[in-house]
């Protein structure tokens, strides 16, 4: 009979498959480290190790070409205001960079052909908001886990936060995800989206894709990643523009 304690090591060394020995390295650091102590004593995330235990690291189900939605909405902010973000559109993203700094051994500054270099997934899936509507699109991005391994985290790093350009109701998006789904292999930075590059509305240049979660943790607009040991000192404190008082969970598993 394997121990919850095993099970979860597996979890973490199994999301590092497939990604080279840069990211085994960064898994290995992850085990052994009480990851998920503090979660355990918290009953709001008895959903979260629930669901995990049941379904291990499986991937968030695919689709086929034939069953992609005619059309996919665009929900939350269709479009940025901050000026930096409107000259970057304008101009195609060319100048723009991607930065992901906080708690890694190197930062690194990418540019979206730098972020078109890498290895590619590409996937189709259903998006499901909270709303209550689905779509089912297709992403296409370097793993996220790529893009970690290259800036090696340090071993107090358990969160990656994204920092979105844009405001909503006035008030910056942001999102984040622990290291398990960090380095699953369906969570990518989609900057295409059915096989064009990504549309404002649907949060160009560069988006999280990270699907077994609902719609709100898909950020859009994605400007920075920080990685980050807690998350009590972002912004409202709960990792999420909707987890902060807007009464939406942090881990939104379907
Ligand atoms: N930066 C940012 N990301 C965001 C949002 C937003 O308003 N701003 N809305 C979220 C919600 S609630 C959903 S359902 C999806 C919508 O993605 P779409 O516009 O591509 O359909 O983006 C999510 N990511
Ligand atoms: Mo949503």
């Amino acid at each position: 009979m394997t121990s919850p304690q095993l099970s979860r090591r597996r979890l973490l060394t199994a999301g590092g498959l497939g990604a080279g020995s840069l990211l085994l390295s960064g898994c290995d650091r992850l085990n052994g480290r009480p990851v998920f102590k503090g979660l355990l004593a918290d009953a709001g995330q008895l959903h979260m190790h629930t669901q995990r235990l049941i379904t291990g690291n499986a991937l968030a189900r695919e689709f086929s070409e034939a069953e992609m939605s005619p059309i996919f909405r665009a929900n939350g902010s269709t479009s940025v205001a901050d000026p930096g973000y409107r000259s970057h559109l304008a101009g195609g993203f060319v100048n723009w960079r991607l930065v992901v700094g906080g708690l890694v051994r190197q930062p690194l500054v990418l540019s979206l052909d730098a972020l078109k270099a890498l290895p590619q997934r590409s996937q189709i899936t259903r998006h499901d908001c909270v709303e209550g509507w689905s779509a089912i699109g297709k992403w296409q991005g370097p793993q996220l886990s790529t893009i970690l391994a290259a800036a090696g985290l340090l071993p107090e790093a358990r969160y990656a936060v994204f920092h979105c350009a844009d405001l909503l109701d006035g008030t910056p998006y942001y999102e984040s995800i622990d290291l398990i789904d960090a380095f699953h292999p369906q969570t990518i930075l989609a900057w295409r989206m059915n096989d064009a590059p990504l549309t404002e509305a649907h949060g160009a240049p560069l988006r999280l894709r990270v699907e077994r979660q609902l719609g709100y943790k898909q950020a859009k607009y994605v400007m920075r990643i920080e990685l980050a040991a807690r998350l009590d000192g972002f912004y409202g404190g709960k990792g999420g523009y909707w987890e902060d008082g807007r009464g939406y969970q942090w881990y939104a598993g379907m």
